[in-house]
């Protein structure tokens, strides 16, 4: 263990950066582990994107205990949520509360966003510059910084002649916005849109929701946790860990055994009203076996959720607007909403469709298209994420030769297990590019745990230095390119970075899932991390054992 302070620099064994759910897990896991440890955070406080996202009506859309950390018994005992889906407020505070309890804190420095982080090859460790003047050495650097960390904003002319108030849901004010009888545009109907929408609308004086495509919104299905669920969860905690830890994606819904066509008409009916009172994700993990493969059987489920759109919204034209007809249900990350269709049966509330009117420009006073102008005092926009690589590709992280990350994926990310890539050794990145796709903290928790375990393996083994082997990389990069065109999610989702003008189209999940995750990850313990190039850059002590063959040993 190592940490050495210095008034202008820091020297510590494991450098986390980014205090959301994944960094908080890293730091108390390497603390734990006995390494020394830092973590830096850009914003002024922890949470991540449960810090950022703080728009009203921001809230999970994963059951908020499957969501929690499952590492300590107490912790979950002693934490009631109030809520199935919890409210962002809800959840920066338990991340607070996590920080607290553990004492993290004093390992935390906030307001410290990273600029520039270099690898020196000498030692084989990275010195990490921030925008406070704050000079840190680490012998690991863990990016934690999130896929969904840096917001977009559409190149829009005139965005900046805007007079108003302009706010992005990914980077909320911490003080209340307040909508009391404004007049507010939402640009973008993602997940974030078609939360705040219903929310502020019987707030303001007119709300205008500039929507390019519609989305496949179902209901979200809320409500308090009871007393007698809180009890049974706190008795089921051992066997509803087991099933989050192993699942396919990180959820308890169980999956369905039946096909959409062993259905009659009937049951089918019956099936989906059944789907549609069931809570968030279980209507992409517990629908009929062919939802996602049989385009029939999908067009069912559609055709059901169009019915529901229409028999909501009592405008016909706007009901029509907000069904999708460009993609099937499951293509897209589907949103998960609490009176999202019934907002628009408000006299206030009106829906420019932005295919038949799109925005010519910002003007001082509001949003321009064909139609004229719309004056507005504010503007929300939920335009979504430079999702996967965003956050990496903007800290300035430099490997060997001085090789520029953003160089070095400039055709799309590189990675094995979603952790390393080469030519940047110690450097890990869980919770970011190629990680699965289902309940976030689960599969970045199984990350965690991955490096974790090889800063202990480096270290018992005398190593310290890892950089992921090209073949285990290519291999890994592949199986996610290959997996992408039978991927859950299709090509017309962010998921293939396809939102951001001049982005390669690369698939940025891992389309192996976790299973594929789990199964390298055990390859890797079996063959005794023979994917990656381990090396030491001090002579071994007389107590460390010998280099394995095959290792290379730097001076
Ligand atoms: P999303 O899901 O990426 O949604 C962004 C929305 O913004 C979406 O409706 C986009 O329309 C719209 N958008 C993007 N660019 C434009 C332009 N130029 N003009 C108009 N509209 C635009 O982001 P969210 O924040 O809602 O959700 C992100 C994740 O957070 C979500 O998946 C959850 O994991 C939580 P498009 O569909 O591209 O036509």
């Amino acid at each position: 263990m190592n940490e050495t302070s210095g008034e202008t620099q820091k020297t510590v064994d494991v450098l986390v950066v980014g205090a959301g759910i994944t960094g908080i897990y890293q730091l108390y896991r390497a603390r734990e582990a006995g390494f020394s440890v830092l973590l830096l955070e850009a914003g002024d406080g922890v949470g991540g994107t449960w810090y950022w996202n703080r728009y009203p009506g921001a809230r999970f859309d994963s059951e908020s205990y499957t969501y929690g950390y499952l590492f300590s018994r107490e912790l979950f005992d002693e934490w009631e949520w109030q809520e199935h889906f919890a409210e962002q407020p809800e959840t920066e505070r338990y991340l607070n509360h996590v920080v607290e309890r553990f004492d993290l804190g004093r390992h935390i420095r906030l307001g410290a966003r990273v600029t520039a982080a270099h690898l020196d090859e000498r030692s084989g460790t990275w010195s990490v510059v921030t925008d406070d003047g704050g000079e840190v050495r680490a012998r690991y650097l863990v990016a934690a910084t999130g896929v969904l960390s840096v917001p977009y904003f559409p190149d829009v002319p005139g965005r900046e002649d805007f007079r108003g108030e302009a706010y992005h849901t990914g980077l909320w004010p911490a003080s209340p916005v307040d909508f009391a009888g404004k007049r507010v545009a939402v640009i973008g109907t993602g997940s974030s849109g078609v939360q705040i929408i219903p929310e502020i609308a019987g707030e303001v004086a007119s709300l205008t929701v500039y929507q390019r495509t519609a989305n496949w919104c179902t209901p979200l299905n809320n409500r308090p946790i009871t007393p007698e669920e809180q009890a049974q969860l706190r008795a089921g905690f051992e066997a509803m860990r087991e099933i989050l830890n192993t699942s396919l994606a990180g959820f308890l819904h169980q999956p369905h055994d039946r096909a959409t066509f062993d259905d009659s008409e009937e049951e089918r009916q019956a099936f989906y009203e059944q789907m549609w009172r069931s809570p968030g994700f279980s209507k992409l993990t517990s629908h009929y076996t062919d939802l996602l493969v049989d385009p029939v059987a999908n067009a069912g489920w559609c055709e059901f959720v169009a019915g529901k759109v229409r028999s909501i919204v009592r405008d016909p034209a706007t009901a029509e607007k907000l069904i999708p007809k460009d993609h099937r249900f499951g293509e897209k990350r589907p949103p998960f909403v609490t009176g999202y269709y019934e907002a628009f049966n408000r006299p206030n509330v009106s829906l420019v469709d932005l295919h038949q009117t799109p925005i010519l420009r910002f003007t001082p006073d509001g949003i321009e298209t064909a139609d004229g102008v719309q004056e507005l005092d504010i503007v929300v926009w939920a335009t979504g994420f430079d999702f996967g690589t965003g956050a990496l590709l903007r800290m300035g992280i430099h490997g060997r030769d001085g090789l520029a990350l953003a160089d070095h994926w400039a055709g799309g990310p590189s990675t094995f297990l979603g952790i390393q890539t080469t030519r940047f050794p110690n450097l890990f990145f869980p919770g970011g590019p190629h990680a699965a796709a289902g309940n976030n903290p689960r599969y970045n928790g199984d990350q965690v745990d991955f490096v974790t375990d090889t800063l202990v393996y480096l270290r018992d083994h005398g190593y310290d230095t890892i950089e992921v082997g090209s073949d285990a990389e290519e291999r890994w990069t592949r199986m996610v390119d290959e997996g992408a065109a039978s991927a859950v999610f299709g090509e017309i989702s962010y998921y293939f970075g396809t939102n951001i003008p001049g982005k390669p189209r690369r698939y940025l999940l891992n389309s192996g899932g976790r299973p594929k995750l789990f199964k390298e990850i055990a390859r890797v313990a079996a063959t005794d991390y023979r994917a990656f190039r381990l090396t030491r850059s001090r002579p071994a002590s007389a107590a460390s054992p010998p280099l394995r063959a095959g290792a290379a040993v730097e001076p």
